[in-house]
């Protein structure tokens, strides 16, 4: 490579890909492990594509010594993965210790390939009999979190450094608890508040346990974030629009645990469904416990405009006429989101790398940079068409630009001041795509499901060699380096 010609990360930067317990691991009913709330979702007919399940998934739980091999070919440095709530308390408090052993074995495995684990204790499967005993609209529920992460730091506290409390708490709340679209299928839009406020409890408490017993733990949460815009930025209803939705998914989650509050003008929009007992005092200072990193999960952009006048009520009943999947946009019903032309991916998604550059650097601006708060992209990756050839062997050009470009925003946005620590693919591997069963694909290794072969595609390939040199080029997207 000439000089100039590529763009280097600093030395220290992770280079990941990322997974969760139940999208991969399989073993459904191994040493002791109870059902969780996906196991209960997928068994409902109607609720996941095909009736998939994720009992075999891809049987990571036998198979993760070649799955850890696999990411040392790649050059992986880092490692995300998340722990199956009710593998290690199957009956929501008593520990499992045949359950919690396969992590200890995972980490074992990982470190002794040189790579760093990063935990997160949460990935949406909860144990159904904490479902059953309320789910997350129970308060108690957030109390059991922390339990959970307390037993786990018993076992693996002494090898992790790198603790995540919840994944995307936008998507338990408001796709299971109000649109119904992910476990455990619920539509009602309070509880889904009171979800969402349960888990951000969930995550403080788990916090402040895991700090009390090893203050040097670096810990945080991870966050979906959509870069949301008007479709028609001179329509003032369409900017409420976006402002309401940037409002509900983004800054809904990260205000309370940056600032220790609520977005006021989120409030307002929820004004009559907010339930007046649901913030006990003392919440959010538990909520705003200091965290060491932010945790970025992102896809896309998000167009969006007005459908009619902002009213749950009508809005919501028009969706039911509409024989239309309730919102989740709890109070923003009437918000309808849009195609603007831009390409997408196999889910339907924009795909804009600008977004990702945009979104790390008003992070840093407004909540993490004054605070010494470290990002992460803890997921980036697209779901794309899988067209193996007979060796399985699958050539996905489309996903190389798309990782290729993601990285090339999350370094502008480095040069911008950006502190950004480390980037992880989604996913190391083809895996259960929730609702969408094993129909969507966004492994950058392929997963034959009838053999379980693993076959590294182009973009394993391709990012594996970026890992490697810790660079991409500048001349443009999709070219391998050299
Ligand atoms: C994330 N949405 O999920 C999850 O963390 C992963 O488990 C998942 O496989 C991945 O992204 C790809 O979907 C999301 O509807 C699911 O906005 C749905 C949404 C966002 C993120």
């Amino acid at each position: 490579m000439t000089a100039g010609t590529a763009l280097t990360f600093p030395s220290d930067f992770l280079w990941g890909a990322a997974t969760a317990s139940y999208q991969i691991e399989g073993a459904g009913s191994v040493d002791g492990r109870s059902d969780s709330i996906w196991d209960t979702y997928a068994r409902t007919p109607g609720m996941v594509l095909h009736g998939h399940d994720g009992s075999v998934a891809c049987d990571h739980y036998h198979r993760y010594p070649e799955d850890v091999a696999l990411m040392r070919e790649l050059n992986l440095n880092a490692y995300r993965f998340s722990l199956a709530w009710p593998r290690v308390m199957p009956d929501g408090r008593t520990v499992n210790p045949a359950g919690l052993d396969f992590y200890s074995r995972l980490v074992d495995e990982l470190l002794g390939a040189g790579i760093t684990p990063w935990l997160t204790l949460y990935h949406w499967d909860l144990p159904q009999v904490l479902e059953d005993a309320g789910g997350w609209p129970a308060r108690d529920t957030a109390y059991r979190l922390a339990e959970y992460a307390a037993a786990v730091h018993d076992v693996l506290g002494d090898r992790v450094r790198h603790w995540t409390t919840l994944n995307e708490p936008w998507c338990s709340a408001f796709l299971g608890y109000a649109q119904g679209r992910h476990a455990p299928g619920r539509t009602e839009p309070v509880a889904a508040l009171r979800a969402a406020h349960h888990l951000l409890l969930g995550h403080g408490l788990a916090v402040q346990e895991l700090r009390r017993r090893d203050p040097s733990l670096q810990l945080g949460l991870t966050l979906n974030f959509t870069d949301t815009r008007p479709l028609d930025p001179s329509s003032p209803r369409d900017l409420d629009a976006a402002r309401r939705i940037d409002g509900l998914a983004n800054r809904f989650f990260v205000e309370p645990v940056m600032l220790g509050a609520y977005p006021s003008d989120v409030m307002e929009d929820l004004d009559g469904l907010w339930p007046d007992d649901l913030v006990h005092e003392g919440d959010l200072e538990v909520i705003s416990t200091p965290i060491d990193v932010l945790g970025v999960n992102y896809y896309a952009t998000q167009t969006v405009t007005a459908g009619c006048e902002p009213d749950h009520a009508a809005a919501t009943a028009a969706q039911a006429r509409r024989h239309d999947p309730p919102s989740p946009a709890v109070g923003s019903e009437h918000v309808v989101t849009v195609r603007r032309g831009i390409p997408v991916s196999d889910m339907g998604w924009e795909i804009a790398p600008e977004g990702l550059g945009d979104l790390l650097l008003r992070l840093h601006k407004d909540y993490t940079g004054t605070a010494g708060v470290r990002l992460y992209v803890t997921e980036n990756g697209m779901a794309d068409d899988d067209v193996p050839d007979a060796e399985g062997f699958v050539d996905d050009p489309r996903r190389v630009g798309y990782l290729d470009g993601h990285l090339r925003a999350v370094h502008d946005a480095m040069e911008r001041g950006a502190d950004v620590g480390g980037y992880f693919v989604w996913s190391l591997l083809d895996n259960y795509e929730w609702a969408w069963g094993y129909t969507k694909r966004f492994g950058i290794v392929r997963v034959d499901y009838d053999t379980q072969r693993r076959t590294p595609k182009a973009s394993a390939r391709w990012y594996g060699a970026v890992a490697g040199s810790g660079s991409i080029r500048d001349d443009g997207p999709g070219l391998a380096p050299q």
